[in-house]
């Protein structure tokens, strides 16, 4: 027995060198030192010694069971110590390649002019307003004066979401929820996305506008021509000339359409003017007495005037950008020009 005990040991101090990873290294220990391992079996076997025997034989199994557990040990440690060396080699990193190029983002260009037209009208005292994306009828249409048989209305031109409910194609309907809340005098700002049924080089179905609403005692064409005035020289150049051609709009009277010289050819006609010199920049008007019904607000007391921009057609114009999907496809070639 005493003999077999040290075959068993030899043997397995020789499979325990030879294991080449921790698995193959857990079974060899298992076949030895484990509950059904071959130790194990010997040991259950000294029940046949005869008494005296028994405790020196007891001694000797346990000195080889440690002996064999710290050759398990070290094993088990050499072979972790030589993974980690296999995978720094492997990882290696190679201290003299060039660094990686890291990618700054920009601002989007209608970010930028965006944040240029809400400037120069929060600089001349206008308060920036908000209101909701998803509209009803009511402040879409109605209480902007837009007749139940308009074209606007149409489903053709607007995304309806229900009968009652759109998607607003204009932010007028924050100029109508501001004056219901307040009385005069005011002096707003409204930008924001809106959405139209209408899709080519020039439209997208969203788009984004600014439109602004001054109401108080006294207020004249001549204030929003002043105020217009001011904003073409802050935003395209002191030098660029401005008119204002009579138009017509449900929600003002009188309308007109705001023209400034084209930024192309400086007013001698090409293109992007079709030969005019001029290029149309935005709508405005005094605010209908009719809308002023619709918010209480009295028509012998408070005039006011309003006015509306695409800004998608203000940056076209000051980047000279022809065709409005650029704007929409995130293409990097097109957004790192700004
Ligand atoms: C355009 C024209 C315009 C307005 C918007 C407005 C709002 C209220 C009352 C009266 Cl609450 N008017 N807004 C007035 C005239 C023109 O926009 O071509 N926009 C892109």
């Amino acid at each position: 027995m005493k003999g077999s005990l040290e075959r068993l040991k030899e043997e397995a101090l020789v499979l325990i060198d030879k294991a080449p990873d921790d698995q193959e290294l857990i079974s060899v220990k298992a076949r030895y030192l484990g509950k059904k391992g071959e130790i194990t079996a010997i040991m259950k076997e000294m029940g046949s010694l005869s008494p005296s025997e028994r405790p020196a034989f007891g001694q000797l199994v346990n000195v080889v069971k440690d002996t064999l557990e710290d050759a398990f040990t070290r094993r088990l440690l050499s072979i972790k110590k030589s993974a980690t060396l296999d995978s720094l080699k492997k990882e290696k990193v190679d201290i003299t390649l060039p660094g990686r190029r890291v990618l700054v983002g920009k601002r989007h260009p209608l970010s930028i002019v965006m944040d240029e037209v809400v400037g120069i009208f929060t600089r001349i005292g206008f308060s920036v307003a908000d209101g909701p994306e998803i509209e009803t009828d009511y402040y879409n249409f109605e209480a902007l004066n837009i007749p139940r048989d308009h074209p606007a209305r149409d489903m053709q031109d607007t995304f309806y979401i229900s009968e009652d409910i759109v998607l607003r194609t204009h932010t007028s309907p924050v100029q109508i929820r501001t004056m219901e809340r307040q009385a005069p005098p005011i002096r707003i700002i409204a930008p924001g996305a809106v959405y139209r049924c209408d899709s080519d080089v020039t439209h997208s179905p969203m788009f984004h506008q600014v439109e602004g609403l001054i109401v108080d005692k006294g207020i004249s064409f001549g204030d929003l021509k002043g105020i217009l005035k001011t904003f073409v020289g802050e935003m395209f150049g002191e030098d660029v000339s401005l008119r204002f051609r009579p138009s017509f709009f449900p929600f003002t009277e009188p309308s007109a359409e705001v023209d400034i010289q084209c930024v192309l050819c400086r007013g001698d006609g090409c293109r992007v003017c079709s030969g005019t010199g001029w290029l149309e920049i935005m709508g405005c008007g005094m605010v209908d007495p009719a809308v002023f019904g619709f918010v209480k607000y009295d028509p012998e007391i408070y005039t006011g005037f309003a006015f509306g921009m695409g800004i998608e057609r203000i940056a076209m114009l000051k980047y000279k950008i022809n065709d409005i999907r650029l704007f929409f496809e995130n293409d990097i070639r097109f957004l790192n020009q700004f």
